[in-house]
């Protein structure tokens, strides 16, 4: 009897799978839609102005699909021209009027006053993304050479140990944040993150050094593409690090070994 049942469901089965397959034969075969929307040609950045205020928008240095697919142009063109733009406007407008005006984005940073919160975000996100633009490029990746390339075996031990260390960092700063590299006054390097857009130029924040690598970890940098999986984008951009722009921060910040002490 058991059999029987068996025999029938099979046969069942097998009558519906071939009418599905038969019916599979008879559908009109519908042209695949165009590649991708986010293939489509992108706005220049060059096009991406700043209102009228002290700091304008320096162009990015390369365009918006030059870092796919680490980094997509889609969202690195809402990055720069919606997210980046925005931070440039409201920095001229929290200053406008005021003496910071007069100012280098640097010297707003190394002297703010942490209650100000709309110069704290604005000015943090104008230093923060100018620099995270740098540090990328189109061809990046790979191992730094030289003085920095040096500096990172004698302080992490290996090149693989640091982009651990790093990436531990970047992983684990809650919320939204940035990843630093840093090198002190005495050529020593470290990792270390920050929050929202404060950054090592701040005073009080609890992270010193001179920056030379930075990762922007908001949800806005990757979410698009990597949805929650913060650690595949933190290894992502490994492959688009500029590491000659790195390695020149480095060299200007790190003591000369003439008048190292
Ligand atoms: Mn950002």
């Amino acid at each position: 009897m058991k059999k029987t049942v068996y025999f029938i469901s099979s046969l069942v089965l097998a009558v519906a799978l071939q009418s599905c397959n038969d019916k599979k034969l008879q559908e009109v075969e519908v042209p695949l839609p165009e590649k991708e929307v986010t293939n489509a040609p992108m706005g220049n950045p060059a096009d991406v102005m700043a209102d009228e205020g002290t700091f304008k928008m320096i162009p990015l240095p390369y365009a918006y699909d030059a870092l796919a697919p680490y980094i997509d142009a889609k969202t690195m063109e809402i990055h720069f021209s919606k997210h980046h733009l925005g931070y440039t406007n409201n920095l001229n407008k929290a200053i406008a009027g005021t003496a910071l005006e007069k100012l280098t984005i640097e010297e707003i940073l190394n002297k703010l006053d942490l209650e100000n919160k709309a110069v704290r975000n604005n000015a943090g996100g104008y230093y923060n993304h100018n620099f995270f633009w740098e540090v990328m490029g189109p061809n990046g990746g790979g191992e730094p050479t030289g003085p920095l390339a040096d500096a990172i075996k004698k302080d992490f031990g290996s090149f693989e140990a640091f982009k651990t260390q790093f990436s531990d960092v970047a992983t684990k700063q809650f919320g939204s944040g940035w990843a630093w590299l840093l090198v002190d006054k005495a050529g020593k390097l470290s990792v270390a993150s920050t929050a929202n857009q404060d950054n090592p130029l701040m005073p009080n924040i609890g992270v010193t050094g001179t920056p030379v690598l930075a990762l922007d970890v908001w949800e806005h940098a990757y979410y698009l593409n990597y949805q929650n999986k913060r650690a595949d984008y933190i290894d992502a951009f490994f492959s688009v690090i500029n590491w000659k722009a790195v390695s020149k921060k480095f060299d200007a910040a790190a003591p000369k070994p003439a008048v190292a002490q």
